[in-house]
């Protein structure tokens, strides 16, 4: 036996009985690098082939051959057994306990004025109608100057605010969204019919029943020929939509700056149906919401002619409606934060 090949069989015995030894894949990795690598003990024992006889090399190179293809197909099969043992013993130690018990996700709920605010917003898109959403910053001119209250007007005492400058202020009502809608609508390609949901603000001491910031909904349509029974067939459907089929309403005359002729609207109990109780205050009829027929120089300031185009609006409070609606007793529950107050209208 030449000397080539009993190195070989020495390497083959010894490389069979160290590999199932190894334990991990840096160690297999050594020992191929150790064996197959450049620098490795079957690469320098085939640098003995140059001085074999052409009798020898062949058998040499087949026998140097099998024994590269059989270590190279033995190392990849321990780099699988490795590969596969790692993976079984992470599993093992990564086990999920689906009994333990979760952590608490606490889901949180839209505020009760959202929610009401929304439920109108549905009852009007319905309808047609636009939702404008506007600048709670407002000049004179918006909100006092186009709903005809001029600088001198005594309806501006019910409606003093908070001033930024002379001309700039926390807009009392979204009167002005209105107004600016008015303004911008292209009225040759047809009516507006629009509402305008947001916070106001008012010169007020704050108590149960008062607060210097609100929120309204207010609505206005303007077309031609739209009269008084359209307002009154509007809001008896939305308020039919809102506190019930069996709803009546009561209409009586008042008086707004903006609106001529003006009313206040009164529904029909809710929760006694007009018999008398806590909150209708023992009248049977619940104060809803203040309308009117736009007045004419509201109309003219945006440049329509009122003798061609007519329009209604009406106003409402959101506060009201909820704290009706659901027995709260202090306005100031809406503002405070109070998960306690906020829970109970998940
Ligand atoms: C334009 C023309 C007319 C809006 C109107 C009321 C009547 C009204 C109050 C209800 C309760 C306010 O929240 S509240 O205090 N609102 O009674 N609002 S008519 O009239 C307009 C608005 C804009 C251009």
């Amino acid at each position: 036996m030449s000397s080539l090949q009993e190195r070989i069989e020495a390497l083959k015995t010894q490389a069979l009985a160290s590999l199932p030894k190894l334990s991990d894949e840096s160690a297999l990795n050594d020992f191929r690098v150790s064996i197959l690598g450049k620098k490795g003990q079957l690469t320098e024992i085939l640098k003995g082939m140059k001085d074999l006889s052409n009798e020898e090399r062949p058998i040499i190179g087949a026998l140097a051959n099998d024994f590269r293809d059989k270590i190279t197909d033995l190392i990849e099969e321990k780099k699988q057994e490795l590969e596969s043992s790692k993976l079984n013993a992470e599993l093992a130690h990564e086990t999920l306990d689906v009994t333990l018990p979760g952590n608490m996700h606490h889901k949180g709920t839209r505020h009760i004025l959202t929610q009401t605010e929304e439920e109108i917003e549905e009852i009007f898109l319905g309808m047609g109608y636009e939702i404008v959403d506007g600048y709670e910053v407002e000049t004179d001119h918006y909100n006092f100057e186009r709903m005809n209250l001029p600088k001198d007007h005594p309806a501006r005492d019910m409606q003093d605010t908070f001033y930024i400058t002379e001309d700039t202020l926390l807009r009392t009502h979204t009167s002005p969204m209105q107004a600016r809608s008015m303004d911008a609508h292209d009225f040759s390609k047809g009516g507006l019919r629009m509402i305008a949901p947001g916070r106001v603000y008012r010169r007020d001491t704050d108590d149960a029943t008062h607060s210097h910031q609100f929120h309204q909904i207010e609505g206005l349509v303007v077309d031609k020929n739209i009269t008084m029974a359209d307002l009154k067939g509007t809001l008896d459907l939305v308020m039919k939509k809102m506190f019930g089929q069996d709803r009546k309403l009561r209409w009586r005359p008042s008086y707004f700056p903006f609106t001529e002729p003006s009313v206040e609207v009164d529904i029909s109990c809710f929760k006694c149906g007009g018999a008398g109780c806590n909150v209708c205050k023992h009248t049977g009829w619940i104060e809803i919401l203040g309308a009117g027929m736009v007045h004419p120089n509201v109309l003219e300031m945006s440049g329509l002619d009122s003798k061609v185009y007519s329009g209604f609006a009406f106003g409402m409070g959101q506060e009201r409606i909820a704290m009706l609606r659901y027995g709260i007793n202090d306005i100031r529950g809406f503002y405070q934060g109070d998960l306690r107050f906020l829970k109970q209208f998940a």
